[in-house]
């Protein structure tokens, strides 16, 4: 059967679930929701489904799979992953992947707090000088395992960086990034500073 996730028309919190769902393989179609024209941004092609998709926690992203509806991306993930076993097996993977995930969570904001801050350009900085000590910890923590569980940036030229490499040439995510469903840009919504339109 195929499943629906529905998303606006950015990367944002559904890549990961994209990218999940081409490498497991799932069918899938997208519901893609598109905002009205600057200034106002009107969201009325989500809000007129929001309360009507029989969601527990109306949100976006949302999956579909039959009678299974779902919302919070990392139960999303989480929702495909345990189909194919990918959530780890024994308790230390477990650990691992747990940890990742709201390690991992808490990056992504705070890097989509400072996209949308107005004051983008004043923070920058900061935000810039916190982050290799972060990616540090994400690079001890890949340590010289082949899988966890921007700016000129040198952590990611070393153990973090092969990884991306590694996963960029995974059968099924190197044609996905190769094909036209695979989105490059925009990352995040229309009103933040930093990578809200299409490239
Ligand atoms: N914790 C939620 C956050 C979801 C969220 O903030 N979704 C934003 C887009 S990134 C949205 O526009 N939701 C639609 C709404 O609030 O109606 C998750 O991880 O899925």
């Amino acid at each position: 059967m195929v499943v629906t996730l529905g998303y606006w028309d950015i990367r944002g919190l559904a890549h990961a679930i994209r990218l999940l769902l081409e490498y497991t393989e799932t069918p899938y179609q997208e519901r893609q929701y598109r905002p009205g024209p600057a200034p106002d941004f009107d969201p009325s092609d989500w809000t007129n489904e929001k309360e009507k998709l029989g969601l527990d926690f109306p949100n976006l992203p949302y999956l579909i799979d039959g009678p299974t509806k779902l919302t919070q991306s990392n139960a999303i993930l989480r929702y495909i992953a345990r189909k194919h076993n990918m959530c780890g097996e024994t308790e230390e993977e477990i650990l691992r992947v747990d940890m990742l995930e709201n390690q991992i969570m808490d990056l992504r904001m705070s890097f989509s707090q400072l996209c949308y801050n107005p004051d983008f350009e004043k923070l920058k900085p900061a935000y810039l000088e916190q982050l290799p000590g972060k990616l540090r910890e994400l690079s001890r923590f890949l340590g010289s395992r082949p899988w966890f569980a921007g700016e000129k940036c040198p952590e990611l030229q070393g153990n973090l960086g092969q990884f991306l490499q590694r996963f960029e040439a995974l059968e099924k995510i190197s044609a996905y990034m190769q094909s036209g469903r695979f989105m490059k840009t925009p990352v995040f919504w229309r009103t933040a500073q930093w990578c809200s339109t299409k490239e």
